[in-house]
């Protein structure tokens, strides 16, 4: 290995003046520093949100920001090793808690980065994506992909809260990422019309074969059927291995958008899991229980609808506080487009 590159301090100030004129750089002195060896250097630090620090805050929002001065009344989780404002969790995704109160609706409009909300509580919001009405449950996921029209509603008493997860890091620092208003949407497909044709797991509308795929068949997952699936899958893992389930489109089979992956883990009763370590960076959102996340060496206690950071290539060691009860997690990440970029790598989970 070549640790010895010469440095910006070894050319004259002349020469340094010269390139400067000409918007130039030398490379070797960056070198190390944009492609060092064995693993990338991360500003991202393992953050943890507490939803119990967070919820009181986004109350207030609700008191002191009537949502006509707000569009979407988002408190943004903002990693602390990237800098506040630039709103990021990871490097590539954002997350943030949105809140909706009864009667309210946030206006409809389509943007270029990808998004999906995760329910935290509340009951009688509602998200109209494409044409279509999704009722949003605690811990349903709903998407919505890119340029889709989307809006949402609140028919219910009492606050209603979701994660939102987007992929704007990326999308605005390509500088791609942009939105279109538009008027309320018409509602055109029946209640349950994604679900009632997409949801069963191995079978699919006959037609839909014959058919160009459709980009996003299946709008909304609802946490219910999720959680069964998880508990069927739990009953035939061995104690060592991960229950974890990925969100896919039916058609595929694979991921559901093109750049953030999502999936739901339970940690069984007094489980411990080592995740491998991954190229990809998460954000884990605690759908139920608590537990500690060891994640490069930071230890945080988590709690219910708490949201934690994982960095790209982070050992991550995961234990369910409880001994009588499973807790879940949901995880977003950026595999896929890791993996479009073929970049991804599942590494060995070292102890380094
Ligand atoms: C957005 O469109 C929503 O539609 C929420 O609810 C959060 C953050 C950044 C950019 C667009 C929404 C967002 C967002």
């Amino acid at each position: 290995m070549n640790d010895s590159l010469g440095r910006l301090e070894d050319l004259p100030a002349d020469y340094l003046l010269e390139l400067k004129a000409r918007n130039t750089l030398p490379l070797w002195p960056s070198l190390r520093a944009v492609l060092p060896y064995g693993r990338p250097s991360r500003s991202t630090r393992p953050a943890h949100w507490r939803y119990r620090d967070i919820r009181p805050q986004l109350l207030r929002a609700g008191e002191l920001t009537p949502i006509e001065k707000a569009e979407r009344r988002v408190l943004v989780l903002c990693n602390p090793g990237l800098g506040l404002e630039s709103m990021r969790a990871t490097a590539t995704i954002y997350v943030g808690l949105q809140l909706i109160l009864p009667g309210e609706t946030a206006p409809n409009h389509r943007h270029t980065p990808s998004a999906v909300r995760f329910v935290v509580e509340g009951e009688g919001g509602f998200t109209v994506v494409d044409g279509e009405k999704l009722p949003m449950g605690r811990g349903d996921l709903i998407l919505t992909p890119p340029g889709l029209w989307h809006e949402h509603g609140h028919e219910g008493r009492g606050p209603v809260i979701w994660l939102d997860a987007l992929d704007l890091p990326l999308v605005y620092g390509i500088e791609a990422s942009y939105a279109i208003e538009g008027r309320p949407q018409a509602v055109d497909k029946p209640i349950g019309w994604g679900g009632a044709r997409f949801r069963h797991g191995g079978v699919v509308p006959y037609r839909s074969l014959d058919a160009p795929r459709e980009p996003y068949p299946l709008l909304r997952f609802p946490w219910q059927d999720v959680q069964r699936a998880l508990g069927e899958l739990a009953a035939v893992t061995p104690r060592d291995e991960a229950v974890q389930l990925a969100y896919v489109n039916p058609e595929t089979g694979r991921e559901c958008l093109a750049t953030l992956g999502f999936s739901a883990l339970q940690l069984r009763p007094g489980e411990e899991l080592r995740l491998p370590r991954r190229s990809a960076s998460a954000v884990l959102h605690v759908v139920e229980g608590s537990g500690t996340a060891l994640v490069d060496g930071t230890t945080q206690r988590f709690e219910t609808a708490d949201t934690l950071a994982v960095p790209t290539h982070a050992d991550v060691l995961l234990a369910n506080a409880s001994g009588t009860a499973s807790t879940y997690l949901f995880v977003v990440d950026d595999a896929p487009l890791q993996r479009k970029l073929g970049i991804y790598e599942v590494l060995s989970s070292s102890a380094r």
